[in-house]
């Protein structure tokens, strides 16, 4: 394997048209998080660059929506998510935005390079075009009917009904999504970046030279490949993004995915200027980009045709994608606001980021679409950190405390059990190393909880607590061990859970971990004052979860009303007809349910002549059916009586269904004589 100097760790940058969800932190930010802290463990010069990506349709459509401007929404959800990875601890070391004067200018000399080289070729389409807006309509800016699958709603790139990927031209009846007129063809030329020219150094740098990759990412590139790539536009007709720098393109910008991967240099650029030729040009510096599975084309075949067009760049040497996490077994959706919103975690769990990063680390969708649920949150964290690691470190710590009153004691001749302790933190610290060098973060993780059942087993077997009755020499050996291996878990976690691993360092009486020190039993001295006892983790309550899974049925709830739609009106029928159904006003005297029956309710009511029994199917939507009892209610007085569970109804009591099933008895809005005839 080829040695490098540095390495440069490039994060999507996330659109800036919305805040960002437990997804993109378990398939981006959390990984990249994880390896640029093992790479500074180890002593490695390394950067980890991050932005928001503040161009492209998405956010002119959310502005136009909102009635503000493009600006003012990159502005909101820039902060937003600035803000939610740092309360998270992603530790960038810059984190910039696409709209920064760095980046307009870093990405408009990249495009006049290349155009100067003649990279690009010009070629004349027609678009659809609203002439009432005067202007192009950018795929996401037209809805029709989807020629697959006949959707009347799919948007110019993409039906979301049956998925299909398309051109706006494809659709039939095309609206705009601005007017609501159709539009018209008209000619527009644009600039395009001719993959198939890099075609073939493409197949040989990934194809033959990168066989490591995941399989996920090779497996795409090579199928892309296979079907041959073909010229690809980077500009559009735009009023947002980065104008196209060249005489005659007025009213052009680049293409958000031209622009978007330039913020990496720009970002780069911002944080250490002239310097950033070191990280992206040295071929002695090794990049990596993490990214999700759904910008792998855009990373290993567009970003690397346009760094190999200039000519001066390095390419990346590891694309790590990772595929989606789901949530409560369903995709996470902004638009239907399916998601756990990180910002909203960080208010609502205060203090508990290293939970989020574990649980999301541990079920980290490295290899398959994974499953995030709360059931699940909990149980990790009650189970796992608490029950294992915070358990490990609160009972070395007490017994430090209880034994030699928090400090230290020497450690004297080592015993079997020790050795085995330590031998197995060294082979754990070895399979982790190879874990994290691979990208294999769970698995990683995974290890290092075993350090802490290791420590767990050890107090289990040594139990200090009796040798202490007996023997203090051997209970100060135990406890010296057993804060040694506190240590040793402090640097092990502190890729995965930072927040942890700098309390439990400050409560070593430590400062500096590195990794070289993880599988030494000397990291605390003799004599260290050891903290006081603090507990790392807390149980979560039944009720915390509770809900959260409340907070989804909520939103399920919200979005089965949006998508609702009224029965279709049934076929027309006249006055005579009508006229048959004798529909009447009664009060109800009295309203209970029918014993052994789920679903009927019993009602006597007045009806002007006398009284009557009516039962109704609606039990289920009336917890408590005395509420009804004084009502006046609309009943149908000539439904032919029906014998059910051994009772007769006379009559049909009237009700409407809402959408999600429940019904509601329908009643007059003012005062009416009962009996009186309702038509
Ligand atoms: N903003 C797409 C995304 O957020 C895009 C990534 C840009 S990375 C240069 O998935
Ligand atoms: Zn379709």
């Amino acid at each position: 394997m080829k040695e490098f100097k540095r390495t440069l760790i490039t994060t999507a940058l996330p659109y800036a048209n919305g805040p960002v969800h437990i997804g993109h932190l378990a398939g981006v930010y959390v990984p990249a998080d994880i390896y640029a802290r093992y790479l500074r463990l180890k002593g490695e010069e390394v950067l980890m660059i991050g932005g928001s990506d503040e161009h492209g349709v998405p956010i002119t459509i959310k502005a136009k929506n909102e009635g503000v401007t493009p600006q003012d929404i990159v502005d909101r959800y820039h902060k937003i998510i600035k803000d939610s990875f740092d309360g998270l601890g992603i530790s960038f070391d810059v984190y910039g935005r696409t709209t920064s004067d760095t980046h307009r200018k870093t990405a408009s000399d990249f495009f006049k390079k290349l155009y100067e080289k003649g990279e690009f070729i010009e070629k004349a389409s027609m678009q659809l075009y609203d002439e009432e807006a005067g202007q192009f309509l950018a795929d996401r800016y037209v809805t029709g009917t989807c020629p697959h699958c006949g959707n009347e709603h799919a948007y110019g790139d993409q039906c979301e009904a049956c998925g299909t990927s398309l051109n706006a031209t494809d659709l039939i009846n095309p609206k705009s999504a601005i007017t609501g007129n159709t539009p018209i063809l008209k000619e527009t030329t644009h600039f395009y970046l001719p993959l198939d020219k890099w075609q073939s150094r493409l197949e040989e740098w990934i194809l033959k030279d990168h066989k490591e990759w995941k399989s996920n990412v090779y497996g795409q590139c090579k199928s892309w490949l296979e079907m041959g790539l073909q010229p690809r536009a980077v500009s559009r007709d735009l009023d947002w993004g980065i104008p196209v720098p060249v005489e005659g393109a007025e009213g052009k910008v680049l293409y958000v995915w031209f622009d978007a991967p330039i913020g990496y240099i720009s970002n780069t650029i911002d944080l250490v200027g002239e310097d950033y030729t070191k990280w992206w040009k040295d071929p002695e510096t090794r990049m990596l980009h993490f990214i999700g599975k759904d910008n792998i084309v855009f990373h290993c075949i567009v970003f690397p045709s346009m760094l190999m067009a200039d000519g001066t760049y390095n390419l990346p040497d590891n694309v790590p994608a990772n595929e989606f996490l789901n949530l409560e077994d369903d995709k996470i959706s902004t638009s239907r606001n399916w998601a756990v919103w990180v910002h909203e975690y960080l208010e609502e769990f205060p203090g508990k980021q290293d939970v989020l990063r574990y649980v999301l680390t541990a079920n980290a969708p490295e290899t398959k679409d994974n499953n995030f649920t709360w059931k699940d949150f909990q149980m990790r964290n009650n189970s796992e950190l608490v029950a294992i690691l915070g358990n490990f470190v609160n009972r070395a710590v007490v017994l430090t405390h209880k034994y030699f009153n928090g400090v230290l004691p020497e450690a004297g001749n080592l015993t079997e059990a020790e050795e085995k302790l330590i031998e197995e933190i060294r082979n754990l610290k070895k399979e982790m190393s190879e874990a994290l060098d691979t990208f294999h973060f769970r698995e990683a993780l995974r290890l290092a909880m075993d350090m802490a059942r290791a420590g767990n087993k050890y107090l289990q077997e040594t139990e200090p607590w009796k040798v202490a009755k007996t023997d203090m020499a051997r209970t100060a050996t135990i406890l010296n061990t057993a804060i040694q291996t506190c240590a040793n878990l402090s640097i092990a976690f502190e890729p995965f859970l930072p927040f942890m691993s700098a309390k439990l360092v400050k409560m070593l009486g430590g400062d500096k971990i590195s990794w070289d020190m993880l599988g030494c039993f000397d990291l605390v001295p003799t004599g260290a004052k050891i903290g006081e006892p603090e507990l790392l983790f807390e149980k979560i309550e039944d009720s915390a979860v509770e809900a959260q899974v409340q907070k989804l049925l909520d939103t399920k709830k919200a979005n089965e009303l949006k998508a609702w739609k009224p029965e279709p009106v049934k076929e027309d029928v006249d006055f005579e007809t009508f006229e048959k159904v004798d529909i009447r006003v009664g009060k109800v005297l009295e309203c209970s349910k029918v014993k052994k029956s789920k679903k009927l309710l019993q009602f006597l009511i007045e009806d002007g002549m006398g009284t009557r029994t009516i039962l109704s199917g609606i039990a289920q939507s009336y917890e408590d059916p005395s509420v009804l009892v004084g009502k006046e209610i609309c009943f149908v007085a000539n439904f032919a009586p029906r014998k059910m569970m051994g009772i007769e109804s006379q009559g049909m009591i009237m009700s409407a269904v809402n959408p999600d099933g429940t019904l509601t008895v329908i009643g007059p809005t003012g005062p009416v004589q009962p009996g009186a005839q309702v038509g």
